[in-house]
């Protein structure tokens, strides 16, 4: 007899999942399915996971479709189930290819093309898997669709840009199921966008977006004025979608945990906050767009942390720019608070240790390399005796967080979440816009 074994969370089960059993069913005359636990899916980052293990088990076994059922709960034990029992094919859907060439040592592996279009009826449906359409084909676009598959409940299944070929191929790559022509017709086929253009067209498409009934996920800055961000959420509201911006620091739970730690008294009163981003870049988008600089591609990460520790109220920005053909290439941004000064230190041209520190009345917070990141931080006072270090998992590069955030808060009907505000959202715009016009000013 031959014996087959599949592996999946098979949360909200749906058209993709029965399709994958079926065929993985025909590899062999019995078919053994590992549905994950809760543990197994923390472990692996696996983020969103609606259904609990007795229901997602329950909806394997109603299908019909599995000889037997098993949990899978620890990293390995594909290789140990596989040997107990004596199974001939590992099948798994084509997402993965590649991830389980190990198991071949051990058995056949298969991976089955993945089913592209999940039927839903969006958003209206509150079991539904939201379809996103993804805007960009760039870089930061091939990440999230590839930490997508680790957030349950969404389906990326389109993709436009401008160049026709480039989003065909991306499709292709990405096996999603459409590539579409117009943004119009990505619009008309999708609940939600992820919006990873160059800056200067995020207002735009946003405000498209927006008006079409489509949720917006967009890269950071969305806006690098505050008025066109306000107009924005005022657009957002009225059509009742959710408009958050992708910050992705904002939404890594070590982050949000070193922010708390530093309000809440532990090192006194926050004095200061220094933090720095660098990023050596010769060519490309960063250097080279309509709104390019080392303010609008990178300063966005300091100004959270910021505005996260000291408010959205500061009473003045200066900054410092060494510019290069009107691009601020290296800069230091000094915002006053009523109690408080902070810096942010932004470069494409200039490589810098990439820290934060929170200076308080009573310690401070060291968050090394690469802070916005933050997978370790320490407080530390004069007494070294008394310093804590503290360790945060952080999987993959940040952008599961958010888009989990954005799928949980398009499923409550939320129109804000508490871990980037929108009066939050807003300062950091402020901020943008005020240090620009300096850096333009000082750079003359
Ligand atoms: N699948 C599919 N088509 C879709 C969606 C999912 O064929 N549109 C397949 C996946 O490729 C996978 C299975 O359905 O083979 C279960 O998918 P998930 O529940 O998302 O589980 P996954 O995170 O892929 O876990 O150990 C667990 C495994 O690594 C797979």
């Amino acid at each position: 007899m031959r014996r087959v074994i599949t592996y999946g969370t098979f949360d909200l089960f749906h058209e993709g999942h029965r399709r994958l059993l079926e065929r993985a069913r025909t590899l062999g005359d019995y078919l053994v399915v590992g549905v994950t636990s809760s543990s197994y899916d923390n472990g692996r980052g696996k983020l969103n996971v609606r259904e609990s293990l007795v229901e997602r088990i329950h909806n394997v076994t109603q299908s019909g479709l599995a000889d037997e059922v098993i949990v899978e709960e620890y990293e390995g034990q594909k290789i140990h189930d596989i040997q107990r029992l004596g199974i001939s094919t590992f099948a798994i859907g084509s997402d993965w290819v590649g991830k389980f060439d190990y198991l071949g040592d051990y058995c056949e592996v298969v991976y089955l093309e993945r089913t592209k279009g999940i039927s839903s009826t969006g958003l209206r449906d509150a079991a539904g898997v939201i379809r996103m359409g993804v805007v960009g084909a760039g870089r930061i676009a091939r990440r999230f669709v590839q930490e997508a598959r680790f957030v349950s409940g969404v389906n990326v299944e389109a993709v436009w840009t401008r160049r026709p070929e480039g989003a065909r191929a991306f499709a292709e790559e990405f096996e999603l199921r459409w590539a579409n022509d117009s943004y119009e017709d990505l619009l008309a086929h999708v609940d939600a966008v992820y919006i990873a253009t160059p800056h200067e067209t995020h207002v735009e498409f946003s405000r498209q977006a927006i008006e079409a009934g489509v949720h917006v996920l967009c890269e950071k800055p969305i806006a690098l004025h505050r008025d066109e961000l306000e107009t924005l959420f005022e657009l957002a509201d009225k059509h009742s979608v959710v408009l958050l911006e992708a910050l992705k620091t904002a939404f890594s739970p070590g982050f949000q945990r070193m922010v708390a730690i530093a309000r809440s008294g532990t090192i006194g009163t926050i004095r200061s906050v220094d933090a720095t981003f660098t990023k050596l870049v010769t060519s490309g988008r960063e250097l080279e767009s309509a709104e390019a600089g080392s303010l609008s591609e990178l300063a966005s990460y300091p100004f959270l942390a910021m505005v996260k520790l000291l408010g959205t109220e500061p009473t003045a920005v200066t900054t410092r720019a060494i510019m290069a053909d009107g691009v601020d290439m290296f800069s230091r941004v000094d915002v006053d608070y009523p109690q408080a000064i902070a810096s942010a230190t932004v470069g494409l041209g200039v490589k810098s240790e990439g820290d934060l520190v929170v200076s308080g009345t009573q310690g401070y917070v060291y968050v090394p390399a690469p802070w916005w990141l933050t997978e370790y931080f320490e407080t530390r006072f004069e007494d070294p005796r008394e310093n804590r270090k503290y360790f945060y998992k952080f999987d993959g590069d940040g952008l599961r967080y958010e888009l989990a955030e954005f799928i949980s808060m398009i499923r409550e009907g939320s129109a804000e979440s508490f871990r980037l505000r929108r009066d939050e959202s807003r300062a950091i715009a402020s901020l943008m816009e005020r240090a620009r016009a300096n850096a333009e000013a000082f750079g003359g």
